[in-house]
């Protein structure tokens, strides 16, 4: 038989070898700089969460119509892949391992955050109730204008070119966003995707646009520096769909036929309750693939333990404990709570309730 597996045991994830099974999941904290360049206070922030066995950045624009919050960083000028070389550079000499998220919002932004002021872009022109962080406030995010067809291929041209630059900014890989309501996800959903071309209709049409974007940067950059994330079941940013379970059946055979290095399941709503659709498989999605199987949602030491020592999941992802505690790995090792979450900077601002949590070891303990 073989070895229990532990949280604490190191993981070979394509072509590195992660120190544990400890992620650091994406975290939108809105600080970037001038033209969008990740800031110096944010090579601090990652170096200080190093010891994650892999972090994965905040979600990162792959080009201009791509953002729909203020001050979220991008990875499509020379500047940003400079300002995200110190970061990884940093991450790299502590110890640890880096992947970039990348997303385009769709329709989840404002005219004012867009091009010229132009409405953003969508499958279909499908307003969301959903709100954007943009002008230091949370604000209703403006009606999409519908992607036509010969637009589609550019927009996955800039997946494919903002993996490369990864790669330029020396990012162990890139994780694509495929979740929590943003265009990939838009596209997938019967409630925000009623296009009638080849993109649009049956499960196999709407699964198109993702299964393009994950053949343009495996093409690219390869499928062990390539993962991606999920949510089948989340209602962020007002996606629905009439039959989940099929839908995102059929998007793991595409993804096994793929074969991206890890998948990311956001196991119930994001960022909150993990029971939302009670009969919902995510059993049946990871029988699907065998590549590796990152879980998130509300994971506790405890549950993480049991989930990688049952071999339920290989890697256990965790967001607000790493915005509080860089040394998440070392208090979940110790058995230490977190600290408290400082709600009020999670969005925007400084250093204050970003660079200045205490580790156990500069508390003393
Ligand atoms: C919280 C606030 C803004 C963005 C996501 C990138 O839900 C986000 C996000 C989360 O994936």
């Amino acid at each position: 038989m073989a070895a229990t597996k532990s949280l604490f045991d190191t993981y070979r994830l394509g072509d590195i070898i992660l120190a544990n099974r400890i992620v650091m999941a994406p975290l939108t904290r809105n600080r970037a700089g001038a033209d969008l360049v990740p800031s110096p206070l944010a090579v601090e922030y990652y170096r200080q969460r190093a010891t994650a066995g892999l972090i994965i950045t905040e979600a990162t624009q792959i080009s201009a119509t791509a953002q729909g919050y203020q001050d979220t960083p991008g990875l499509f000028t020379q500047a940003q892949i400079e300002g995200w070389r110190k970061i990884t550079d940093a991450v790299h000499g502590a110890g640890g391992h880096i992947f970039v998220q990348l997303w385009h919002v769709g329709r989840v932004s404002l005219r004012s955050l867009q091009p010229d002021g132009a409405a953003p872009l969508a499958p279909s022109a499908l307003r969301a109730n959903t709100k954007t962080y943009a002008n230091n406030s949370f604000a209703e995010v403006d009606e999409p204008r519908a992607l036509t067809l010969d637009e589609i291929p550019g927009i996955v041209d800039d997946f494919r070119q903002a993996s490369a630059n990864a790669i330029l900014a020396g990012f162990d890989g890139v994780e694509i966003h495929g979740a929590n309501g943003y265009l990939i996800d838009q596209f997938l959903r019967d409630g925000a995707n009623k296009r009638t071309d080849a993109y649009g209709g049956s499960i196999e049409n709407r699964t198109r646009f993702l299964k393009e974007v994950l053949q343009a940067v495996i093409g690219e950059i390869g499928a062990a520096r390539t993962g991606l994330r999920l949510s089948p079941v989340t209602p962020a940013n007002d996606v629905t769909d009439s039959d989940p379970q099929a839908l995102f059946s059929h998007v793991m055979d595409v993804v096994e036929s793929l074969h991206p290095v890890y998948v990311h399941m956001i196991e119930g709503a994001t960022g909150g309750p993990r029971d939302i659709v009670p009969d919902f498989d995510f059993e049946a999605l990871r029988a699907r693939y065998s590549g590796a199987w990152m879980v998130n949602n509300g994971y506790d030491k405890a549950m993480a333990e049991e989930v990688v020592a049952a071999g339920k999941a290989d890697l256990v992802a965790f967001g607000k404990a790493f915005i509080s505690s860089p040394d998440a790995v070392e208090r979940l090792r110790r058995g230490v709570a977190f600290n408290e979450l400082d709600r009020d900077h999670l969005y925007g601002g400084g250093a204050k309730g970003y660079t200045d949590y205490p580790t156990l070891e500069n508390a003393g303990a």
